[in-house]
């Protein structure tokens, strides 16, 4: 596909691929710091999910070289006063709500470093695949600074407040193992294969119904933050809109008249 529109940064790498360019795989590629997040990188994400081509179902993220990413650039801490600090931060919400809230499912390949705003960044993410090598940390205690890529409000409700605040008040460092079982990856794969395991995620996913996968990235945490009586209300819209695509009625015709592919299938 013509990729000649899509936001350029030396630091990320968009690339758009599968049967009828479904997928984007999206890199951070600034090695040489162990792809510390700058104020350019943080940039380049946000225009980068900004503006994925309508073509894109699903999205991958993931980091070139031996970790995901070391968090901040701290290089460019010690530049701030608090009111820059502030829009620095307020920055970073805008760059990974484009992540949570864009058109699309995104899944993180995780390996290596995933700490401080690394782990932001990967809690922005819909579904989380570690492998082996993954490390989890939040140094922001150490650093005398505080989380500030929307952390406090997306990692607690990924392992609680009481598990980000040990993370946060001792600097412990989670491994992978621990790491899938507190609920900072839903998969857990050996060494190398995160993103091949992430990829066949997203190409997965990139079947579904569109409007499905759309309802379930902005309407099912936000019905988990209602009372149960708004969330009912919420639910029955949403699935109310859902059934009511023609894509939907396709499906489930298919499933009816028994066409290949369609039953749920035993893991
Ligand atoms: C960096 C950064 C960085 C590496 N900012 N330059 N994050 C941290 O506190 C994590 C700090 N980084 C580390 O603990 C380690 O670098 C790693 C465990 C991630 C990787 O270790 P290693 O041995 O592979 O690499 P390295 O030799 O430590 O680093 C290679 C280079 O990357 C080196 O620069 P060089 O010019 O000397 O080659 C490092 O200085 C540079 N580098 N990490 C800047 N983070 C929205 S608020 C979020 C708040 C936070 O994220 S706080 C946590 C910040």
């Amino acid at each position: 596909m013509n990729t000649s529109a899509l936001p350029r940064s030396e630091d990320l790498s968009v690339e758009i691929t599968g049967e009828q360019s479904q997928l984007a795989i999206v890199t951070l590629t600034r090695t040489a710091k162990r792809n510390a997040i700058s104020d350019g990188l943080i940039a380049a994400l946000r225009d980068a999910f900004q503006s994925l081509p309508s073509t894109v179902r699903a999205a991958v993220l993931c980091g070139a070289g031996e970790h995901f990413s070391a968090g901040l650039d701290l290089s460019e801490l010690k530049e701030r006063d608090a009111g820059q600090g502030l829009h620095h931060s307020r920055g970073w919400h805008v760059a990974l709500d484009a992540i949570e809230h864009g058109p699309v499912p995104v899944v993180a390949a995780l390996h290596g470093a995933v700490v401080g705003g690394g782990l932001e960044l990967a809690s922005a993410a819909h579904i989380r695949v570690a492998d082996a090598t993954t490390f989890y940390a939040l140094p922001e205690g150490q650093r005398g600074i505080f989380v500030g890529g929307g952390g406090s409000v997306r990692i607690p409700k990924l392992i609680g407040a009481h598990r980000m605040l040990d993370m946060m008040l001792t600097g412990r460092v989670v491994n992978a193992t621990e790491g899938e079982r507190l609920g900072l990856a839903q998969y857990l794969v050996p060494e190398g294969e995160a993103l091949a395991k992430a990829l066949a995620l997203a190409e997965r996913i990139a079947t579904n119904a569109p409007l499905t996968n759309y309802a379930l990235m902005h309407a099912l945490p936000r019905i988990a933050e209602q009372s149960a009586d708004h969330g009912y209300l919420t639910e029955a819209l949403i699935a109310a809109i859902a059934q009511s695509a023609p894509e939907a009625k396709q499906r489930v015709r298919d499933f009816l008249a028994g066409k290949a592919g369609t039953k749920v299938k035993k893991a």
